[in-house]
């Protein structure tokens, strides 16, 4: 089998952050050791049957008693970062009151090992994980929870900032919303939700800007650009979400009960909640109208949008694929949208479902580049999941993975050459872990882990991944 050569088209910035990404619940293990909380997912875990085949993180891949192993295995993909999350219970088990100085000291020995082996480290506050305690108290319905937040938030920052520049306040907000309220059906809640996770994340950047101005703070968002889909099956065409329709007569042609122009408002509104939701409030200090105008009002106080707008340093883009959409007509005759995965059009896609569109990645970092005055950028995580097999010989070749990373490579590289301001990139993920709700069917890492044994194997891509930082390195040394 043979693998792409290590080399992105474009030599990437001299100080760029060759990294890969995990988040504690999926990785640690010891949900319940040396005074640690029970958090929100160690209860969805073991209270419900939401987890595919009554998986738990328990254990997970025991990178709480596995880590200077697991910094070894980053030393020798030759990383020159690591973005990492905090679990919140482990160092405050009950989310506010007392600190567990061993959970504290567990990351700062981490922070200090991945500084020893020239990793900058890239911490993020809430990778979908919060104290249990906390989900008793209303959770993110409750609008304390975001003063709760940037409480930690400081703290973290005093605790860490002398050694870590780098925060990131929450993991895509949209899938905390989506999948972890308590009462994920009501509207009302769910409105709340959305909106006191942005104000949690504005809270937070002040928080750490208190503890350190210097710290760079930023939200770390999943963006998937918007397509219509036009047409049906796998030769559909498809159009940017907001994009003229310019093809020869598409403008004005039916297609079933649907015009062209409904499948690009489709997309429209597929891009407002998915994307701009988020991002206009932080970057343009407003909701988008859609959401204004929706008939369940988000809980907004006086002052509120002043602080979600608080500028943030970075802007953390994860990028998997892209949604296309296809119209839908309400009751009333008005459009909303549906997603249609790739299965259904014939695209390929990954064991998630989810479509391999490497030119997504460089069309939203432009969008964003645009539309939000030129953030800086950090890819914090982009990655693939297949069935990876272990050889006779104890290998994993895994060239898919290789040629779905060099593929997204370039298109960050194009999207240097076009301006925009990318500061570096995380594969997700490190290793292979618990895949939250679909459990541990979903192997994204660039090390295998037997989840037996917990034995780790560098997969072939992360042979070549470290083959390409290396070369990238050499050439921005030279
Ligand atoms: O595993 C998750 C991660 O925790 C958040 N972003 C998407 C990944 C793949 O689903």
């Amino acid at each position: 089998m043979t693998h792409p050569k290590p080399t992105a088209t474009t030599a990437f910035p001299p100080h760029f952050l060759w990294g890969a990404a995990t988040a504690p619940y999926q990785i640690e293990g010891a949900w319940n050791e040396d005074g640690k909380g029970e958090s929100n997912w160690d209860w969805r875990a073991h209270h419900t049957s939401q987890v595919k085949g009554g998986a738990t993180g328990d254990v997970a891949v025991d990178h709480y008693h596995r880590w200077t192993e697991d910094v070894s295995l980053m030393q020798q993909l030759g990383l020159n970062a690591y973005r990492f999350g905090i679990a919140w219970s482990r160092v405050q088990p009950h989310g506010t009151g007392a600190w567990n100085p061993k959970g504290l000291a567990f990351y700062d020995r981490l922070i200090d090992a991945l500084l020893l082996a020239g990793i900058t480290p890239l911490i993020t506050l809430c990778h979908y994980d919060i104290p249990q305690a906390l989900v008793e108290r209303g959770g993110w319905i409750n609008r304390d929870m975001t003063q709760w937040f940037a409480d930690y938030a400081g703290a973290m920052a005093r605790r860490y900032g002398d050694r870590v520049r780098w925060w990131a306040t929450l993991n895509e907000p949209i899938c905390i919303a989506d999948g972890f309220v308590p009462a994920p059906d009501d509207p009302k809640d769910m409105a709340a939700v959305q909106h006191h996770l942005l104000l949690a994340h504005g809270r937070g950047v002040q928080a750490i800007h208190a503890a350190d101005p210097a710290l760079k703070v930023g939200l770390v968002t999943c963006l998937w650009p918007a397509h219509a889909l036009l047409g049906a099956g796998p030769t559909a065409i498809t159009a940017k979400a907001g994009e003229r329709l310019q093809f020869a007569g598409a403008s004005g042609e039916r297609s079933g009960n649907f015009t062209p122009e409904d499948a690009v408002e489709a997309a429209r509104q597929a891009d407002v909640a998915i994307n701009r939701a988020f991002l206009d409030p932080i970057y343009l200090g407003r909701y988008p109208t859609d959401i204004l105008n929706a008939p369940v009002q988000r809980p907004i106080q006086e002052g509120d949008l002043a602080t979600i707008g608080t500028r943030p340093d970075f802007m953390g883009i994860n990028y998997y694929s892209r949604v296309v959409a296809a119209p839908l007509r309400k009751p009333d005759g008005a459009i909303s949208w549906r997603w249609v995965g790739p299965a259904e059009r014939g695209a390929p896609h990954t064991t998630m479902g989810w479509e391999i569109y490497p030119e997504g990645l460089r069309e939203i970092i432009l969008s964003v580049h645009r539309d939000y005055g030129a953030p800086e950028i950090l890819i914090t995580e982009n990655g693939i999941a297949q069935e990876d097999q272990v050889d006779i010989h104890g290998r994993i070749q895994d060239t898919y993975r290789s040629e779905y990373l060099k593929s997204h490579l370039e298109q960050i590289g194009l999207a240097l050459a076009d301006g925009a301001q990318v500061r570096g990139y995380c594969a997700w993920s490190l290793l292979d872990n618990l895949e939250w709700d679909m459990g541990w069917g979903q192997r994204f890492g660039l090390i295998y882990v037997d989840y037996k044994t917990l034995n780790r194997t560098i997969k072939d891509s992360g042979r070549w991944y470290r083959d390409l930082i290396a070369s990238q390195l050499k050439a921005s040394h030279d």
